[in-house]
């Protein structure tokens, strides 16, 4: 069995003027695709390529120490990638509502001030990573940052929301600015699909979203 792209949901310039139809052609089909083949080359004849991606993160100690790496660098972006097409699109709402927006506020004060820590944070990664409104295992929100492809569910938390801050998400349209990025970013996010997976984490606590994760 191995590990698919899927589809992007929308057409490359769907994300303009945000995001360039480049950055997005380029970041798909060669980035994001990079890393589906990669995972699927490292994991040839083995039977973890049974398990979607999210339990192949928590399972990363599983993983022969040969193979780790690569598992962990490309599950890791096969994933991140995954949420991060599906949480943009454009939409009519730009804020969260209901339980998401009341669990925003209890966290961070207002969601003015989620967005400052989220921005700060995505700002402030030194090097490529990303940048996460993730649900830790009390069902808290916070706001935390990765490096290279890791996703926070290795350390036992549920992303909701992810942004890319490697330079290939951005570069083209902003070259240095990765906070102007990050600024810009809120005009494309789908807070109907934060909720959703919001919903889903805080019913189940336990594997989330991610078992269509293939
Ligand atoms: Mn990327």
């Amino acid at each position: 069995m191995s590990y698919e792209l899927k589809p992007l949901p929308y057409s490359y310039n769907a994300l303009e003027p945000v995001i360039d139809a480049k950055t997005v052609e380029i970041h798909y089909s060669l980035h994001h695709q990079g890393y589906v083949n990669n995972l699927n080359k490292a994991l040839e004849g083995s039977e973890l390529g049974e398990l979607c991606l999210c339990q192949l993160l928590q399972k990363l100690d599983e993983v022969p120490e040969a193979k780790r790496t690569a598992v962990r660098n490309n599950a890791g972006g096969a994933y991140n990638h995954k949420l991060y097409w599906e949480e943009m699109v454009p939409s009519e709402r730009r804020e969260p509502q209901g339980c998401l927006l009341k669990a925003i506020e209890e966290a961070f004060g207002s969601f003015d001030a989620f967005k400052e820590a989220f921005e700060a944070a995505g700002t402030s990664r030194f090097g490529s990573g990303w940048v996460w409104l993730v649900m830790n295992q009390e069902g808290k929100l916070q706001v935390l940052s990765t490096a290279n492809q890791d996703n926070p569910i290795s350390e036992g938390y549920k992303p909701l929301l992810g942004n890319d801050v490697w330079e290939h998400a951005y570069y083209l349209n902003y070259q240095n600015k990765r906070a102007a990025y990050l600024k810009a970013w809120w005009q494309l996010v789908n807070w109907e699909v934060v909720e959703a997976r919001y919903a889903k984490h805080k019913e189940a606590l336990s594997c989330p979203t991610c078992c269509s994760a293939k």
